[in-house]
């Protein structure tokens, strides 16, 4: 019962100029699909098999021998979340419920995208930005490699692809450019609220 890559919920040229046709097929036709692939490779004919990405991630985070499992079940979940996290026409402010508990638990809103900026920015390396729900608490966190807030038991609402891949034919060094970009251009506050919704 292999997993199969999904789609990506827009077209190739969607998100350009923010994010280029380029980048998208790399970003999602080599690095995302072997990341895929190379879980399918590893679970084949064990017990894993027949669990969900979220079960096998939490299953194995803490086994230093399925690190490879764990590495490729975390990034295939990761990139699937990333770009269901962005859109075409996306940033702007989110509303409703999760605005408020925006203000709540940032102070502002202005406040949250500064400490989401800061995390995307100094997650040293490769790495994710995450907005998450921690114990009914909203939460900036940022993790190293295919490391996953679903391991300690957050719920996540958004994340920010930091790895180089993401950004470097676009922006090159200019990693606060590619999150400036992301966060006003980009972010599918539609789908936040609905993981915030369904918390
Ligand atoms: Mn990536």
């Amino acid at each position: 019962m292999s997993y199969e890559l999904p789609t990506l919920p827009f077209g190739y040229d969607a998100l350009a100029p923010y994010i280029s046709k380029e980048t998208l097929e790399f970003h999602h036709d080599k690095h995302h699909a072997a990341y895929v692939n190379n879980f399918n490779a590893a679970v084949k004919d064990t017990e894993l098999d027949q669990k969900s990405l979220e079960e096998v991630i939490k299953l194995v985070a803490k086994d230093p021998g399925k690190a490879g499992i764990f590495n490729n079940a975390a990034q295939a979940w990761n990139h699937t979340f990333y770009w269901n996290g962005i859109k075409p026409n996306g940033g702007g402010a989110p509303t409703g419920a999760l605005a408020q508990k925006i203000n709540a638990d940032f102070g502002s809103f202005g406040a949250f995208v500064e400490e989401f900026k800061k995390a995307g920015a100094t997650q040293f390396g490769s790495g994710w930005a995450w907005l998450v729900l921690d114990q009914g608490t909203l939460k900036v966190t940022k993790t190293g490699n295919a490391d996953n807030p679903l391991t300690v038991g957050q719920v996540p609402l958004l994340t920010m692809d930091v790895w180089e891949h993401a950004y470097y034919l676009d922006y090159q060094n200019k990693r606060p450019s590619y999150i400036d970009t992301f966060v006003e251009k980009l972010i599918n506050w539609d789908f936040v609220a609905a993981n915030f919704a369904a918390a």
